[in-house]
């Protein structure tokens, strides 16, 4: 894709201007984060053009628009990227080193978008990069927080929050559109008038607060193709500027207060992940950015067309998890409220433009808020979902006559409380889980009675990830390799192309350069490593790396304790030979998550003793990487030997790390869980390493109460012996009580949990057994060499751009 404005010497000329104009410096005397502002404004221009002909060619051609609707989108730094999708990154790392700039420094200097969590966040990001990348037009509808996740400082061992302060220096991809800003009411109370002339009964919102929506939108730029969709993510200002006028006016009150709602409101990403904490800000969050993107998106639609009842052809609104499922009350609101239609003609079209993916079965991860918070700050939206249960209710007794409990289980309002997946359930056309495995469950257990009465809407689309950003900005040399082995660069654009390098399994000399590859991309880690840690790891050892948000489910502590054994092991039998290994650690925990801070510590207690003891020589090494976020993470990816996939079976809905890994060449060891069978499947049961319960197992268990860790503790001494020493001191300078925490949840109920309940102690035995499986499979170089590349080889079913594909195909029918 030819772009005049990328050719080396306009381009050069391009940055040193804007030097000038931006800072009033020549070339020679800007610092990085000026060069890195120069350089990303000039590479957005050449974006712009491209921006205003997909918005022409929109306008034209009048295509279904998807609105991806998600309180997250975990974009990850985009001048690199941005680079990358406009074919340009090569000519523009040349025309920088010809003016003594290092792009690789430059990039560095961007602050990471953090406006995610995990994986739901981060699979957002990579659905926009496709939805670009596949031509279709797409707005990714969010909320620029004014602080993103959180950065992490690990001190004393411990976790410590400091905030993002993402924009501090600004954000040049962005383009603030004060134009489309939207009034969004909270509270008051709801008069009703009987318009005489009409004949229609009007519902009036009174004594409410208010604020300003102001929409800033960020380009996504497609690969190869000069398609530039649209991330708009809202800001909040207050409606009535805090002036003198109001003061005057004895409006003081109400200005101050207006002005505090819009600085609240975007503060700050909640940093829970897989977690629901009921605060109303959360709820004002979710009412904001939804009213304000639909009341805009209707807007265009209208532009354009004159039939409201036909929004559904040119707009489908996908929304991501329950958070952003006030939608389809809100849409409804404006149908009736706004365009004064029947109830029925504004439920047909809701009902056919609200689509639902579920992204979790964890019972504390779904949303069911209090009827009286939600009533009270959204009073018309609560009287509409009050009257689509009453609706939906009528529905649920024609079809199951005298079953009252079918009525209680699947009520949208009960117990007090409004239940977001059922109300997404009942006014979606679509409700999808992430991985196949997990829309199994979904039907058979979590949703089973709305599966039962509305099978049609059921499907699965399992997840993916992009490739340009998890290979060709993440591993350049991989991905070079890649496109000589296969003959063609298709393959970025069509990940299924992976398949023509399995026959470089069985040829030595690709295996030995597949590991060359890998070796490099571990110096470099490493490298990091010793930067950011301290701490030296020899990239010949085993890189065994598990990053990734950390939750209990996700057994990390399955990990680290695991880590315990083998060193004991090592102590205890110095004159067996042991492959050296280092273990890779890298989490967030949401700031109030208590356990999960202790498991940060005892990973950090843990690397401490390890490391220092010279007795082991270095045989076993423990790093914990700080703030794991996109950039880092893309780096880790590249090095890894081994991928910790390890939750507790049927607790992942899918997962997304594990394929980054997968594409990266590293097999997989992890629980039959989430999209790791899918996995197993592509590649081959022989190509990762599997062990553990598995979800049926699991599922049982719980039916009947779970199981008796202390039969594990009292047989088998190895397993008594690491979980005595999270309570003999030795990872706690002699205390016994730092991580009793962690001790007694593993053995002991209590009124809230089941001992075990992510089933650690169960699965250690034969988790162990399949780290013995990796060592000895690691030994062999040419084993090991082939097992790696014929994961690469297999990842093409991975691609974002196939579940987009399938979103398209089967959902929303673009
Ligand atoms: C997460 C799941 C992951 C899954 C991502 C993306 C939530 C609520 N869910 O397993 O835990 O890969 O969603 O679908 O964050």
């Amino acid at each position: 894709m030819y772009n005049p404005r990328f050719e080396k010497e306009a381009f050069k000329k391009d940055v040193t201007n804007n030097i000038k104009t931006l800072f009033r410096k020549e070339l020679h005397e800007a610092n990085l984060q000026e060069l890195y502002q120069a350089v990303s404004y000039a590479v957005k221009e050449a974006i712009i053009d491209d921006w205003i002909e997909t918005q022409k060619k929109i306008d034209k051609e009048d295509p279904k628009i998807v609105y991806y609707m998600s309180m997250e989108f975990l974009m990850g730094r985009a001048l690199g990227n941005n680079l990358i999708n406009m074919t340009a990154y090569k000519e523009v790392k040349e025309a920088l080193d010809e003016l003594g700039i290092d792009l690789n420094m430059v990039e560095d200097q961007e602050p990471d978008p953090a406006l995610g969590n995990g994986g739901l966040g981060r699979l957002a990001a990579c659905f926009l990069d496709s939805l670009a990348t596949l031509g279709y037009a797409a707005y990714g509808c969010g909320i620029r927080y004014r602080y993103g996740m959180f950065k992490q400082k690990i001190k004393d061992g411990y976790q410590v929050e400091k905030p993002d302060n993402w924009l501090k220096y600004g954000n040049p991809f962005e383009l603030r559109r004060p134009e489309y800003a939207k009034e969004i009411r909270f509270g008051g109370n709801i008069r009703v008038e009987y318009d005489d002339t009409t004949g229609k009964t009007l519902f009036k919102q009174e004594n409410y607060e208010s604020v300003l929506a102001v929409p800033y939108d960020y380009p996504i730029v497609g690969y190869g193709n000069g398609q530039v969709n649209t991330l708009r993510i809202w800001d909040a200002e207050p409606i009535v500027d805090f002036q003198l006028e109001s003061f005057e006016r004895g409006d003081y009150h109400k200005a101050v207060e207006q002005q505090n709602l819009a600085k609240t409101i975007v503060e700050v990403l909640y940093p829970n992940d897989n977690h629901y904490a009921g605060k109303e800000l959360r709820l004002k969050q979710q009412y904001f950015f939804v009213s304000a993107s639909l009341q805009l998106a209707v807007d265009k639609y209208m532009k354009s067309h004159d039939d409201i009842h036909k929004l559904y052809e040119k707009a489908t609104f996908q929304m991501n998890d329950t958070h952003p499922t006030v939608a389809v009350a809100e849409l409804m609101r404006i149908l009736l409220d706004d365009y004064q239609l029947e109830w029925n003609e504004a439920w047909e079209i809701t009902t056919k433009a609200c689509a639902y993916t579920n992204h979790t079965i964890m019972a504390e991860a779904l949303e069911k808020w209090p009827i009286d918070l939600f009533s009270r700050l959204l009073p018309r939206v609560y009287q509409i979902i009050q009257e689509i249960d009453r609706r939906f209710l009528i529905k649920v007794r024609e079809m199951y006559p005298g079953n009252e409990e079918k009525v209680k289980k699947m009520a949208i309002l009960r117990d007090g409380q409004v239940k977001m997946a059922h109300l997404a359930i009942v006014a979606g056309y679509s409700v999808n889980g992430v991985a196949r495995l997990h829309t199994e469950i979904l039907k058979k257990r979590e949703l089973r009675d709305f599966y039962e009465m509305m099978p049609e809407k059921f499907n699965n689309k399992t997840n993916g990830i992009t490739q340009r950003r998890f290979l060709m900005h993440g591993n350049p040399l991989l991905a070079d390799w890649v496109t000589e082995k296969l003959g063609t660069k298709d393959w970025i654009t069509d990940l299924s192309l992976m398949s023509g390098l399995k026959k470089y399994a069985e040829d030595d000399v690709a295996r030995a350069e597949f590991m060359e590859i890998k070796f490099k991309n571990k110096e470099r880690l490493a490298k990091y490593i010793l930067e950011h840690n301290g701490i030296e790891v020899d990239p010949r050892s085993i890189f065994d790396v598990q990053v990734k948000r950390l939750h209990e489910y996700k057994r990390q502590l399955l990990n680290i304790l695991h880590v315990m054994y083998l060193y004991n092991q090592i102590k205890q039998h110095p004159e067996k030979s042991f492959y050296p290994r280092t273990f890779i650690f890298g989490a967030k925990a949401s700031a109030g998550y208590v356990r999960a801070k202790e498991i940060i510590k005892l990973i950090n207690s843990v690397a401490e003793v390890v490391n220092n003891d010279r007795s082991i020589n270095g045989k076993l090494k423990v790093v914990f990487i700080e703030d794991y976020r996109v950039s880092n993470a893309e780096m880790i990816f590249a090095a890894a030997d081994v991928s910790e996939q390890i939750s507790t079976a049927s607790k992942e809905a899918s997962g997304t790390g594990n394929m980054k890994f997968m594409l990266n060449g590293a097999p997989t060891l992890g629980t039959m869980d989430g999209a790791n069978v899918e996995i197993v499947e592509e590649v081959g049961r022989e190509n990762a390493f599997i062990f553990g319960l598995s979800s049926d197992e699991v599922m049982n268990y719980e039916k009947h109460g779970g199981y008796d860790p202390y039969e594990i503790y009292n047989n088998d001494p190895d397993v008594r012996r690491v979980v005595d020493q999270l309570v003999d001191g030795t990872y706690a300078d002699g205390d016994t009580e730092r991580y009793r925490d962690l001790y007694n949840c593993l053995l002991k109920s209590t009124p809230y949990d089941k001992a075990d309940m992510y089933f650690i102690l169960k699965d250690f035995r034969s988790y162990a057994d399949a780290q013995e499986q990796v060592e000895k499979a690691y030994r062999n170089k040419d084993g090991w060499a082939k097992m790696a590349l014929l994961n690469t080889a297999c990842c093409g079913k991975f691609s974002s751009d196939r579940t987009i594909q399938e979103y398209v195909d089967d959902i929303w029918k673009l």
